[in-house]
């Protein structure tokens, strides 16, 4: 009996967890699973952009090259209209949604937001890029998905999870019953179970931010990042910085090593780079699935009111303890109102 369990034996097992599920959760995570090894492939020949073609060039196999996030939004949106059980999807590379009104779909339960290649700047640098996506049941009643089926607060989610194209490819995802982590093995093809519950240290010593931000930090990330770099050995301090510049990299890398990541108001972004809807909500559902924690500086991310579906939120993400005495920063140092303006 073979010891490795792959993401479909895993998804079939588990569907018991939803007693009243016919299997469409389980065929909806089974087609995500699909677009991320065809752009898994696409992203580990990257490198060979200029033999394959430039972007906007024909290649070799007589094929236009695409931008790879435009392709793996192709590729994400096929999977997804084809499979049946997504009746629209919102993408980061999509200004408004795609409602997926074919035969089969229209009338499905589930929507999808999408982040298709977030951090996809760092391919031509060979840096570690990621999907990441969120799943809720539509609160439209039939036909066509619609705008209000995005409006929903990240604790409507009914899973979430992201890819990370890295030295190895994973897929991790939680349904709300805990994380789990398959690696992609590409003798087979297939995504293996790797990283069963995975649960984040509670605390760590690696924080992860872009101090080239530091003079327009809030007060409370100026003295908590300050507080990471005092000696004090009782506390394992000062912590590591690492910035990998790929919010699933760096977050996927706490959720096995434990530490925080922060992406803050800054003078760029003052409501904060990352998008709530398809960045913070999935990877605060799955931090949160793995005993962490996410707020926005004040409050749980995955309670924000969507009012928009590109509307950004600075996040605080990460280790429970890291996240708590960062907050501690904040309440004192940049209380709400203060943030508010
Ligand atoms: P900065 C990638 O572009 C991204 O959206 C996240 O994945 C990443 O954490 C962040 O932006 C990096 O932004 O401003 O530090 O380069």
């Amino acid at each position: 009996m073979s010891r490795v369990k792959t993401l479909g034996q895993f998804i079939i097992e588990k569907q018991a967890d939803f007693p009243f599920s016919k299997g469409e959760l389980s065929r909806l995570l089974r087609d995500i699973g699909i677009a991320a090894k065809i752009v898994n492939r696409e992203v580990n020949k990257a490198g060979l952009a200029d033999i394959l073609g430039e972007v906007g060039e024909i290649n070799v196999q007589g094929e236009s090259v695409k931008k790879l996030d435009v392709f793996a939004n192709e590729q994400f949106i096929a999977a997804l209209s084809v499979g049946g059980e997504c009746c629209a999807i919102a993408s980061e590379e999509n200004e408004e949604i795609i409602l997926v009104d074919n035969a089969q779909s229209k009338n499905a339960k589930y929507v999808v937001a999408i982040d298709p290649l977030d951090g996809s700047s760092n391919i031509d640098v060979n840096v570690s890029v990621g999907t990441i996506f969120s799943i809720y049941r539509r609160v439209s009643l039939t036909g066509p998905g619609t705008p209000e089926d995005f409006q929903q607060r990240g604790t409507e989610q009914v899973a979430a999870g992201y890819v990370i194209y890295g030295s190895s490819t994973m897929l991790v995802y939680t349904t709300g019953k805990g994380v789990n982590g398959f690696t992609l093995d590409p003798s087979i093809g297939e995504f293996c179970l790797s990283h069963p519950k995975m649960m984040m240290p509670k605390s760590g010593k690696t924080y992860s931010l872009n101090e080239g931000n530091y003079l327009h930090f809030p007060d409370g990330v100026k003295k908590y990042l300050k507080y990471c770099q005092e000696e004090d050995n009782a506390t394992r301090r000062p912590y590591s910085s690492r910035y990998i510049g790929s919010a699933v990299a760096d977050i996927h890398r706490n959720l096995i090593t434990g530490g925080i990541f922060i992406y803050p108001a800054t003078a760029a972004s003052p409501k904060g780079k990352l998008r709530l809807l398809y960045e913070c909500n999935p990877l605060a559902y799955i931090v949160e699935q793995a005993g962490g924690r996410a707020t926005n500086g004040s409050s749980r991310i995955l309670e924000q009111e969507i009012t928009s579906l590109h509307q950004r939120t600075p996040l605080f993400v990460g280790s429970e303890d890291m996240v708590n005495k960062a907050m501690e920063f904040m309440q004192k140092y940049s209380p709400v109102s203060a943030q508010q303006g």
